[in-house]
């Protein structure tokens, strides 16, 4: 790749004794840190607990596929590889809202053709490890589990490929090893740092929806959503013309389905559409394959420690899935972080604070959103619901283009900073809910007036009449 020689060529000129920086982590968000470091010029290490995914036959991992938006996107065009990973991915240009009786509406995500990607977590995971790479200043370590680390040497510890521990120094510490990160542990022993974290009684498991007769089983460029109030599952698209369903659930009613029969009848009685989609006998295999997996959030601040460690990613801020913004705020996490590097010389001391002072409110404000949406999801939203808000959104949007922006817009497409969006929302609430109290004072009063004003000059209503005529019209139905 000419992007990364160009840069070290620029590194060259710029010193020699650059610093060294050990990413924690390669997955999503730690390959891409690494690569953000390594086109500054940094010496960079990274530290991968499993095996070189791109030799490895299974990859296990959470969610086969992922929804990538306008943050994501941004962050992957800084490295090089926006239109790369765009190619690989399945354009979502709405969604697909399945109701119980089968029926399907789409919902475009904008006006101008606007869209989100439905990317796969492995190809998306080895392109960035191999941009990483491209990178002569990288050294990529696998089979690297993080025991501890030392805030006062800056020295870790890592169980290596031979069972052997093995120290490794550096200046930086990037701890991207997710959400129950080890990097993470000594904040804990600290003093001013906030933690939490919660589980939510839902959990998850994947499906395969297959192909049929060698196409998409359905139409391929949406996001499939079947609301159900406390279930929910979501179908995105693979390259391989399959479909990954999840099917988001409360522990309790997954502990309840325990035979393939308990299976098809409650498919029957929530998504009876998707059955012969899937397929009884792969739904029967899939469901019982693994348990279903817990849905984790975890907020902390501040991110850094001293000027020897900071956290990015799942790691600063796992959040439920249901805004899909997790790997695209953590992505966003390095971009900006980048930006205050230029902004502070790349002076750690100085760059640390200032990322957890910028960065830390908006992704609060993420996560808050996801378990808003979750809430709300949950507790009323069936596909009448759904479709209801998302076409007044829609219209009021129409209406005022400038001042009425839906949230997800601002989300999912623009680089608006979280906390903003909410201001912003929050906000518009208020707008809309005020002027409907003066839309519906104004045509209750109006309409008095009209009817006041002409009121039929016709003689009274005979009511024996009236009702026959309604009898009539009843035995002419019949
Ligand atoms: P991870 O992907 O968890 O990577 C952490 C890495 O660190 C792993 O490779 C792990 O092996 C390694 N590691 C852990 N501990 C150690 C250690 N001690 N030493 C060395 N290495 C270690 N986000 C979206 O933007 N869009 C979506 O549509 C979306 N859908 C989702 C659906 C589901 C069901 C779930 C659960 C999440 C979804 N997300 C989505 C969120 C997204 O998956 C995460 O935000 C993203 O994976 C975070 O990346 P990360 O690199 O920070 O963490
Ligand atoms: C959940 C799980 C629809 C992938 C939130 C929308 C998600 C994704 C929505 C998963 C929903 C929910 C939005 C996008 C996206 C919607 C969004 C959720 C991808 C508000 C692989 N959500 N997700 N909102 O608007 O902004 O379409 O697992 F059902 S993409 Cl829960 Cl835009």
């Amino acid at each position: 790749m000419d992007r990364a020689s160009m840069d070290l060529s620029a590194k060259k000129k710029k010193s020699s004794g650059k610093k060294k920086v050990a990413v924690v982590g390669g997955g999503l968000v730690g390959a891409l840190c690494a690569s953000f470091f390594a086109k500054r010029g940094f010496d960079v290490a990274l530290f991968e607990y499993r095996e070189d995914i791109r030799c490895a036959k299974v990859v296990k991992g959470r969610s086969i596929n992922l929804a990538l938006s306008h943050r994501g996107r941004q962050a992957l065009k800084h490295i090089g590889i926006e239109e790369k990973i765009v190619s690989m991915g399945i354009p979502m240009r709405a969604r697909m809202i399945h109701s119980l009786s089968g029926k399907c509406s789409p919902i475009p995500y904008g006006r101008k053709g606007q869209y989100i990607l439905s990317v796969g977590r492995a190809n998306l995971n080895k392109e960035l490890l191999s941009v990483v790479e491209t990178y002569p200043n990288t050294e990529l370590n696998f089979s690297h589990k993080l025991l501890d680390w030392s805030p006062e040497t800056g020295t870790m510890t890592f169980h290596g490929p031979d069972g052997a521990e093995r120290d490794f120094e550096a200046d930086l510490i990037v701890g991207c090893d997710g959400a129950f990160s080890t990097t993470r542990k000594q904040f804990l022993r600290r003093s001013r740092f906030d933690y939490s974290q919660t589980y939510i009684p839902h959990g998850y498991i994947e499906l395969t929806m297959p192909p049929r007769n060698g196409d998409f089983a359905m139409e391929p460029n949406f996001l499939h959503i079947w609301p159900r109030n406390t279930f929910m599952m979501i179908a995105l698209p693979n390259v391989d013309k399959t479909f990954t369903c999840t099917l988001f659930m409360p522990f309790e009613d997954f502990e309840k389905i325990t035979t393939g029969d308990e299976l098809i009848a409650f498919f029957q009685k929530h998504f009876p559409d998707s059955i012969p989609l899937i397929g009884v006998e792969a739904l029967k295999r899939d469901f019982f394959l693994l348990p279903a997996q817990a849905l984790v959030w975890v907020k902390c601040s501040p991110y850094h420690m001293l000027d020897r460690c900071v956290l990015m990613g799942d790691a600063a801020h796992a959040m439920v899935p249901f805004y899909g913004q997790g790997m695209n705020a953590g992505f966003e996490d390095c971009l900006v972080f980048n930006e205050i590097m230029d902004q502070f010389n790349e002076d750690f001391a100085a760059v640390l604070p200032e990322f957890s002072r910028v960065r830390a409110p908006d992704d609060h404000a993420m996560c808050e959103l996801a378990m808003y949406n979750y809430i709300e999801m949950r507790s009323h939203v069936n596909s009448r619901y759904f479709l209801f808000r998302k076409y007044l959104d829609g219209a009021l949007n129409y209406i005022m283009p400038k001042t009425i922006i839906p949230l997800y817009t601002m989300i999912t497409f623009t680089r608006t900073r979280y906390h903003e969006a909410v201001i912003q929302w929050q906000w518009q609430n208020k707008v809309i809910t005020r002027g409907l109290w003066i839309f519906g004072t104004m045509s209750v009063a109006g309409g008095a007036y009209l009817l006041m004003k002409y009121r039929p000059k016709t003689p009274p209503i005979n009511v024996e009449e009236l009702w026959n005529r309604v009898l009539a019209l009843g035995w002419l139905r019949k």
